[in-house]
């Protein structure tokens, strides 16, 4: 497979731990430059170090909260003055927080996925686009889910702010025709990060029980459809990957193994 991406500079929110931190790692593999952001800066520190150990060209690290206007502006005058340019932006930061169902529902959950999984998107693609349009060829990959596709019982806000996502990648498609950037969405199904400690909030007995019996995509499964989706000729654009682990044939319809 040619490598389109090496000295490239790539841009990759949420980058301190699953498919943001094994995403920043394969793209350090085929030599890319990297500007990661989240808030957990040690973390942070150390996706870095490993990518420069892979062969990352450079890496660099800021701390980055997408639900706060002043925190991504600060994150991209950074970037401008690391970088001057971005090429490649992974707008993936984000999660699900809870299971309730909408009569139980906490509104600190519902804000925090719409700042984090809707908003955030807005804003870092706002704040970066100044940066990629002087340069045709780019790409924003968004990482959207099942869940923005099918709703389920229990999932109403997080399911919602993915749709959202859905509607910011096709309005941000037709936006920039014209531009010679690309916009995407990769829509996986359950995939086993820290995705299930976050919205469950540290129970790692529940967490454990999402995965009980199945073998779920890996945060590096993820990284390779972002990376392969990344690495098209400039004429190519991969408008949406939709995946699932084979056990997963819709959020509904898991088959469960034993053990
Ligand atoms: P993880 O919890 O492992 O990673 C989430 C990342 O997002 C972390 O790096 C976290 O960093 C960052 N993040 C969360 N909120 C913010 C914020 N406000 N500002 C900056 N960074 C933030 O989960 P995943 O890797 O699984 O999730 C990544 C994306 O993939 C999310 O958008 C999620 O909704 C989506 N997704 C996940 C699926 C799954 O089953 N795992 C399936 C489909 C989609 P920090 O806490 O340090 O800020
Ligand atoms: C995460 C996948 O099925 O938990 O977006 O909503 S699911």
């Amino acid at each position: 497979m040619s490598n389109r991406l090496k000295d490239k500079w790539a841009l990759v929110t949420g980058a301190s731990s699953g498919f943001g931190a094994e995403t920043a790692r394969q793209l350090a593999d085929l030599g890319a430059n990297l500007l990661l952001g989240a808030r957990r800066e040690d973390r942070l520190a150390q996706v870095a170090a490993d990518c420069q150990a892979r062969g990352a060209a450079s890496a660099h690290v800021h701390k980055l909260d997408v639900a706060d206007t002043a925190s991504v502006n600060a994150f991209a005058d950074w970037a401008k003055a690391t970088a001057g340019r971005v090429d490649l932006l992974i707008n993936n930061a984000g999660g699900a927080h809870g299971v309730e169902r909408v009569e139980d529902g906490r509104d600190a959950d519902w804000e925090a996925m719409f700042q984090s999984n809707a908003l955030g998107i807005l804003r870092v693609s706002r704040a970066v686009l100044p940066l990629m349009k002087p340069h045709p060829g780019g790409i924003i990959l968004n990482i959207g889910s099942i869940a923005g596709r099918v709703a389920y019982e229990g999932g109403s806000a997080y399911c919602a702010s993915k749709a959202a996502e859905r509607s910011i990648t096709k309005a941000l498609r037709l936006e920039l025709n014209g531009t010679g950037l690309r916009v995407g969405t990769i829509d996986p199904g359950m995939a086993e990060t820290e995705f299930s400690m976050v919205r469950l909030k540290g129970d790692k007995e529940k967490a454990d029980a999402v995965y009980a019996g199945v073998e779920p995509l890996t945060a590096g499964d993820v990284a390779e459809a972002i990376v392969w989706a990344a690495n098209r000729p400039p004429h190519v654009c991969i408008d949406e990957i939709l995946m699932m682990c084979t056990a997963q044939a819709a959020p509904h319809k898991v088959h469960r193994g034993e053990g």
